[in-house]
């Protein structure tokens, strides 16, 4: 995005990227989780952050339930606030990344162009994970009520029902939840952090 304000200068840190990687003894990093609702980004960003804190990473997962009501508490779901909300914390995922946190982000950002942009901004930083359940499955748990409500008409721009979901192309990684329990999930996403983000892997 362009730079609205002029006289902006840079500000210089004094702690750099590799004191903060051999302090943490990994690098920092963004796991995007894109999926459906009901997909399981949630769940399995809820536990990675847990796992990984357990191994002492600095960890912490941004969620659209909870984001949707601080940071993007004035966005709703038409594709020019979705793009807002995806921006938003595109760049509050790229900050906590540089202060060399592992960020596990859990959206369904149904919008590819909105994915791109982030990774295209950031691209040091950014994997992206798709949470892929079909929408039959999605819709048989409904944890929410959400997509029986969307049936219904009551809920406008529902994701898989009165609006699009765009798959990603390359991800770094997939996990088909629907045919994997939870725990293995878990476990081949702990197995890319450690490919991923490691201190081998320099800054
Ligand atoms: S995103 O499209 O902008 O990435 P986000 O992940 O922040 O969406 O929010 C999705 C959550 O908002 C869902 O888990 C669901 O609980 C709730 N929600 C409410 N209305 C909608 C809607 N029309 N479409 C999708 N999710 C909705």
């Amino acid at each position: 995005m362009a730079t609205k304000s002029e006289n902006i200068f840079t500000v210089a840190h004094r702690v750099s990227q590799e004191d903060r990687v051999k302090a943490n003894r990994h690098r920092g990093g963004i796991l995007w989780f894109t999926g459906l609702s009901g997909a399981g980004k949630s769940t399995l960003a809820i536990d990675l952050e847990r796992a990984l804190f357990a191994e002492r990473y600095q960890v912490y997962t941004l969620d659209g339930d909870n984001v949707r009501q601080g940071l993007s508490a004035d966005l709703g779901f038409s594709p020019e606030d979705r793009a807002e909300n995806i921006r938003r914390v595109g760049e509050v995922a790229a900050l906590f990344a540089e202060a060399g946190f592992v960020v596990i982000t859990a959206f369904i950002s149904p919008y590819r162009a909105d994915r791109e942009r982030i990774r295209a901004a950031h691209p040091k930083y950014f994997n992206e994970i798709f949470i892929n359940a079909p929408l039959e499955v999605c819709e048989a748990r409904d944890s929410k009520g959400l997509y029986r409500r969307a049936r219904a008409g009551e809920l406008k721009e529902f994701t898989g029902v009165s609006a699009p979901y765009e798959p990603p192309l390359a991800p770094e990684l997939e996990l088909r939840t629907a045919e994997k329990p939870v725990q293995a999930c878990v476990d081949e996403l702990i197995a890319f952090v450690e490919r991923r983000l490691s201190f081998e892997g320099g800054y």
